[in-house]
């Protein structure tokens, strides 16, 4: 069966797993958040990657019904995360364009807060640039809303599209997302430093927080720890795992 059917089925049939990834703050290196990531699971065990079905997901507009479903397995693992004395940890979920673009994403949010009896900034939620490059107005207005129900805002992969000052400048966020690309080898690799220094000292400049991506080794999080990144998440301090799992390793008792 061809791709695109069978991810309109793969609701149905609980086809959607959400792994969690670690987001640790670099000043005491606590767990501060954890970044939602969906994954496909087929009959054979394996998994078909993001990268491959979430752009079907969104030609399609499935991503709407999608996406729904990571919020409330979001909302829903929070509350797990709750029930063992973890309650600052936020949750932090991929959102499409298509997804802050139509009506109605900060009021299904809402809902579950109090579904969940979640507290206020529990979900942080986290854009790429071209959500808000295409639309920037619409962005801007659908981001005013999410704010005021609460939620942070992450750009993410920020500096490998367009980026643009303007955006950085005049849109509500609250966190700029290195993207991995730059964290790579940052210790020794002077390009890579320079754009990185750069970064943190614009996000410090516009009163936004920062999260370095894709950190691999001891040495690039010291480097990013002495340059002033705020947080990081990588493979080095924890790869995306399913919520039992994650529990088990930053969980407490209980
Ligand atoms: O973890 P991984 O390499 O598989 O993620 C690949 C890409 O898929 C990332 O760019 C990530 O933003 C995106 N992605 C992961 N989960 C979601 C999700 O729930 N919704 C959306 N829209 N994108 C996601
Ligand atoms: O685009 P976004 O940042 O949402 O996607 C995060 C992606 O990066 C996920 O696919 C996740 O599995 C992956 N990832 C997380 N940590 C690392 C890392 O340390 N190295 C690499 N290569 N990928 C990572
Ligand atoms: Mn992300
Ligand atoms: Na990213």
């Amino acid at each position: 069966m061809a791709l695109a059917r069978r991810l309109r089925e793969a609701l149905d049939k609980r086809e959607f797993e959400l792994h969690f990834q670690p987001i640790h703050r670099l000043s005491d290196d606590r767990v501060v958040a954890v970044e939602a990531l969906l994954r496909w699971r087929q009959h054979d065990g394996g998994y078909v990657p993001p990268d491959v079905f979430v752009p079907l997901a969104e030609a399609s507009g499935l991503i709407l019904p999608i996406g729904q479903w990571v919020l409330e397995e979001a909302a829903r693992s929070h509350g797990r995360l709750a029930g063992r004395g973890l309650d600052h940890v936020a949750i932090a979920v991929n959102v499409s364009a298509v997804q802050l673009l139509t009506e109605g994403l900060s009021e299904a949010i809402v809902g579950l807060q109090r579904k969940y009896g979640l507290p206020a900034g529990a979900l942080h939620v986290e854009l790429t640039e071209s959500v808000v490059l295409r639309r920037p107005q619409a962005a801007r207005v659908g981001m005013l809303q999410l704010r005021a129900a609460g939620v942070r805002i992450s750009i993410d992969d920020f500096g490998t599209g367009f980026s643009s000052m303007a955006y950085l400048r005049d849109l509500p966020l609250d966190c700029l997302k290195i993207d991995r690309s730059f964290v790579r080898q940052v210790h020794a690799d002077e390009r890579n430093a320079s754009i990185c220094r750069a970064l943190i000292a614009l996000a410090r400049g516009l009163g936004l927080g920062t999260i370095a991506e894709g950190v691999e080794s001891a040495e690039e999080l010291e480097w990013l720890r002495r340059n002033g990144c705020e947080q990081a998440q990588g493979y080095h301090l924890g790869r995306p795992v399913p919520l039992e799992r994650l529990l088990d390793s930053i969980g407490g008792p209980g």
